[in-house]
């Protein structure tokens, strides 16, 4: 006897991709757009958790990171965008070095085991100061991964430094850059790209500086930008440009989603989209994206609560504490400034499912009794989830 939730799926005239799903197979392009279509949010969760449990079972995983934006002075005007500012603005600002390493104190005193730094396109600082941030803080606290510069940044830092996308990545791995973040992204259409962030690289561009860094052994991650301009076909293009690439490359980590904000921004008359639009996207992400380990609900952008929900929609991974987040909450996001591992343990829990602590390279964080001194399994989760959970 079918389930309730396999009723819905075959009601949802869903029932030849629940097979595919089932099967291990892979989703075509009619498949994704046919699940766009689809409204019904606990038969597209279920196949989602289907995925998801497949890879992970339990598992959720989460990290100890801060956020370090170290400038919102940028030439680019986005219209998406309401962090980046004109250097002449009130709210503009930039960090010095001192500041950067000051919130890099405040991490690694709170056990923390990464940094995820971007900021806009500063149009007078130069290479030798990126890399002296990088190599500062390499430097002083050699143990937390540096995840840093969006595509978009590496592109302009090349042009800085007059050298090629891969000489300019060398230059950052060489000084201790330890993965690229898959923000940037936005939509890989460059129709959406032209009305939601002319003059930002192309989406050949985007790709090829992630195909460049994975070439190199860097890592990254990819995001979409959802809930603007886009159609459901923008959203399967963009995941199908992104499952093309890491079967070339491997090297995507994890794909996130990104809830569009637009309060401050030149979009305000759009209204933020709706929970389904986000349960649609994680989902379907979960199940287009076969060759991409971990779906994160980026719970500033979702919500707290949301993220909760999601974990049962195809989401395995919570991002991390995220101190001091600024580019969404300039856009109006309500969520807290910051999460304790204490709370994210508890929502996963409360969820039902299983948190274990990870690096960014998504290895298992072992850690003292006293919780802060930390080491990682040299396996990557979920494999190394089982280890850790086992006590060995
Ligand atoms: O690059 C900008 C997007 C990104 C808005 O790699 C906006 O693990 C919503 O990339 N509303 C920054 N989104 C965030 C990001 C990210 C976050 C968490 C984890 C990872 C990761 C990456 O946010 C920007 C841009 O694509 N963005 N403005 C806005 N108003």
């Amino acid at each position: 006897m079918s389930s309730l939730l396999e009723n819905r799926i075959h009601r949802a005239g869903l029932t030849d991709i629940y097979e595919k799903v089932q099967q291990g197979r892979r989703l075509e392009r009619a498949d994704g757009l046919r699940l766009f279509a689809c409204n019904d949010i606990l038969a597209l969760s279920h196949l989602g958790n289907i995925v998801r449990e497949r890879i992970h079972g339990d598992f959720t995983y989460y990290n100890i990171n801060r956020h370090i934006n170290y400038s919102n002075i940028c030439i680019l005007s986005c219209k998406f965008c309401a962090f980046g500012k004109k250097s002449k603005d009130a709210d503009a600002y930039e960090m010095t070095l001192d500041d950067i390493l000051r919130r890099a104190d405040e991490i690694a005193a709170a056990g923390g085991t990464e940094i995820h730094m971007v900021g806009g396109l500063h149009p007078t600082w130069r290479f030798p100061e990126y890399l002296a941030i990088v190599r500062a803080l390499r430097q002083r606290h050699a143990q937390i991964h540096l995840k840093a510069f969006t595509a978009i940044e590496i592109k302009w830092l090349a042009k800085l430094a007059r050298l090629s996308i891969r000489e300019t990545l060398a230059a950052l791995i060489e000084a201790g850059l330890g993965s690229l973040p898959g923000g940037g992204a936005e939509v890989l259409d460059d129709g959406v790209r032209d009305q939601i962030c002319k003059g930002k690289e192309s989406s050949a561009e985007w790709l090829d500086i992630h195909r460049t860094a994975h070439d190199l052994g860097l890592k990254s991650t990819c995001t979409l930008l959802y809930g603007h301009v886009e159609t459901a076909e923008h959203r399967v293009d963009h995941m199908l440009q992104l499952r093309e690439l890491q079967d070339e490359t491997g090297g995507f980590q994890a794909f996130i989603p990104l809830r569009f904000h637009p309060e401050n921004t030149q979009l305000s008359h759009l209204p933020i989209t709706r929970g389904v639009e986000s349960v649609k996207v994680h989902a379907i992400g979960r199940l287009m994206l076969d060759n991409i380990s971990n779906i994160k609900a980026f719970w500033i952008m979702q919500g707290v609560e949301m993220s909760q929900y999601l974990l049962r929609a195809g989401v395995n991974d919570l991002d991390g504490t995220v101190l001091e987040e600024r580019i969404t909450h300039m856009a109006g996001a309500r969520t807290p400034q910051g999460l304790t591992s204490k709370r994210l343990r508890m929502l996963i829990r409360e969820a039902g499912r299983v948190p274990i602590e990870r690096d960014t390279l998504y290895r298992a964080v072992k850690r003292d009794a006293d919780g802060f001194a930390w080491s990682t399994t040299e396996k990557q989760v979920p494999a190394a989830a089982e280890e850790v959970l086992a006590g060995v």
